[in-house]
C-alpha cells in the first residue's frame, strides 16, 4: 500500500495486554500471574471507569451516609469502585491479601498460593466526584513475604516503600489514563471507551527536574513547619503557579507532565499529614522516583519508610527533584536557625 494511504490509517497504537506482554523482559516478575494481576486491576478500572462516568444518572453519586476507619464520610462510588477491585483481585486468584483505604483490617482473598499483595485506595479524591473534577485509583503490588499455600500475614503487606514490584494510578478525567511502573521507567495508556482498551499514549514519561507549580492547602499555612512556610513564600516571591485541585492523583498528574510539587506536610490539623503511606504516598513515590522525581517525607526518601500499621498517614513532598531538594533544604534551614 503506498504511503499516502498508510498516513490516512494511522495505527492505533499499543494495547495494554500487548505492552506487558511485549515488555516482559521489563516487568522483573512477569510471569503469568503477573501479568494476569494486571490485567484484572484494568478490567476492574474500565468497570469503575463506566460508573463513575454515569453515577448522576445511576443514583450511585453522593455520600453512602456513613464513614469510613479514618473518620472520612464514605461516598457511594468509594464502596462501589472497592467492591469491584477487591473482587477483581480475589477472583483473579493471584493476590493473597488486600489492604484498602476503605476496609480497616487486611483482607484475606483465600487465594493462598497467590503471590502476591496489593494496597490499593479504590477511589481517591471521591468526594470531588459531585462537581465533576477528576479523580483516582492508587495501587501498589508487592511479592509476599510468607511462603506461597499459607495465610497471609501483616509482614506481607507491611513492606517497605522499596519493596513495591509495581505501583499505578488510573486518572478519571477528561480522558481515563492509567500510568504504570515495574520499575523500569514510567508508561501512561489512554483509555478508549469505544474499543474498551488501554493504549500507549506516554510512552516512557519523564518528571521535569524543575518546574513553577505549587500543590497545596494553604488553608492550614499557619500550622505548617516554619521550612514549609519558608518555601512557600519562595514560591510567591518567584512567581510560581498555584495549582491544587484537591484530588491528588489529578495534582500528581498535571505535574508529572508539567513539572511542579505536590505538598501535604504535617499540621496542626493533620499532625502525621492526610495521605496515607500504603497505598497513595508508596505507590507516587515509586512512580515518581522512576520518572526522574523525587518524594520526600520532609527529611527522609518516602520509599525507605518501615511502615508500622495498614493505615499509617505521612507528611508528603513530591514531584520535580529540585522542587523538592529546594523544599528539604528551607526545612533544614529552620532546622539549624532554631
Ligand atoms: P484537603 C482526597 O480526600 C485526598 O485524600 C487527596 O486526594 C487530596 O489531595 C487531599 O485529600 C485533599 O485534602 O485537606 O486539602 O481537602
Amino acid at each position: 500500500m503506498s504511503g499516502q494511504f498508510e498516513q490516512l490509517v494511522l495505527p492505533i497504537g499499543t494495547t495494554l495486554d500487548r505492552f506487558i506482554n511485549t515488555q516482559q523482559s521489563n516487568f522483573p516478575f512477569a510471569k503469568g500471574e503477573f501479568s494476569q494481576l494486571l490485567r484484572d486491576i484494568a478490567i476492574a478500572s474500565k468497570i469503575v471507569n463506566r460508573e463513575i462516568n454515569r453515577a448522576g444518572l445511576a443514583n450511585i453519586a453522593g455520600s453512602f451516609g456513613a464513614h469510613n476507619n479514618h473518620g472520612e464520610e464514605q461516598q457511594k462510588l468509594d464502596i462501589v469502585a472497592n467492591v469491584r477491585f477487591t473482587r477483581a483481585l480475589k477472583l483473579g486468584g493471584e493476590v493473597c491479601a488486600i489492604a484498602s483505604e476503605e476496609d480497616e483490617e487486611m483482607i484475606d482473598t483465600g487465594n493462598h498460593n497467590g503471590k502476591y499483595v496489593v494496597a490499593i485506595d479504590p477511589l481517591d479524591g471521591s468526594s470531588n466526584i459531585d462537581v465533576n473534577v477528576a479523580v483516582g485509583t492508587i495501587f501498589s503490588i508487592y511479592r509476599r513475604i510468607s511462603p506461597a499455600g499459607t495465610a497471609p500475614t501483616q509482614e506481607d503487606i507491611l513492606q517497605k516503600g522499596t519493596n513495591q514490584v509495581a505501583a499505578g494510578y488510573i486518572l478519571y478525567g477528561s480522558s481515563t489514563m492509567l500510568v504504570l511502573t515495574s520499575g523500569a521507567g514510567v508508561d501512561g495508556f489512554t483509555y478508549e471507551p469505544s474499543l474498551g482498551e488501554y493504549y500507549l499514549s506516554h510512552p516512557n514519561m519523564r518528571m521535569p527536574s524543575n518546574g513553577k507549580i505549587y500543590s497545596v492547602n494553604e488553608s492550614s499555612f499557619a500550622g505548617f513547619p516554619p521550612g514549609v512556610q519558608d518555601y512557600i513564600r519562595y514560591c510567591h516571591e518567584h512567581n510560581f503557579s498555584a495549582r491544587y485541585i484537591g484530588s491528588f492523583v489529578a495534582d500528581f498528574h498535571r505535574n508529572l507532565l508539567k513539572g511542579g510539587i505536590f505538598m501535604y506536610p504535617e499540621s496542626l490539623k493533620s499532625p502525621e499529614g492526610k495521605l496515607r503511606l500504603m497505598y497513595e504516598c508508596f505507590p507516587l513515590a515509586f512512580i515518581v522516583e522512576q520518572a526522574g522525581g523525587k518524594a520526600s517525607q520532609g527529611g527522609k526518601r518516602i520509599l525507605d519508610i518501615e511502615p508500622k500499621r495498614l493505615h499509617q498517614r505521612s507528611p508528603l513532598y513530591i514531584g520535580s527533584a529540585e522542587m523538592v531538594e529546594s523544599l528539604e533544604k528551607h526545612l533544614l534551614l529552620d532546622r539549624v536557625r532554631v
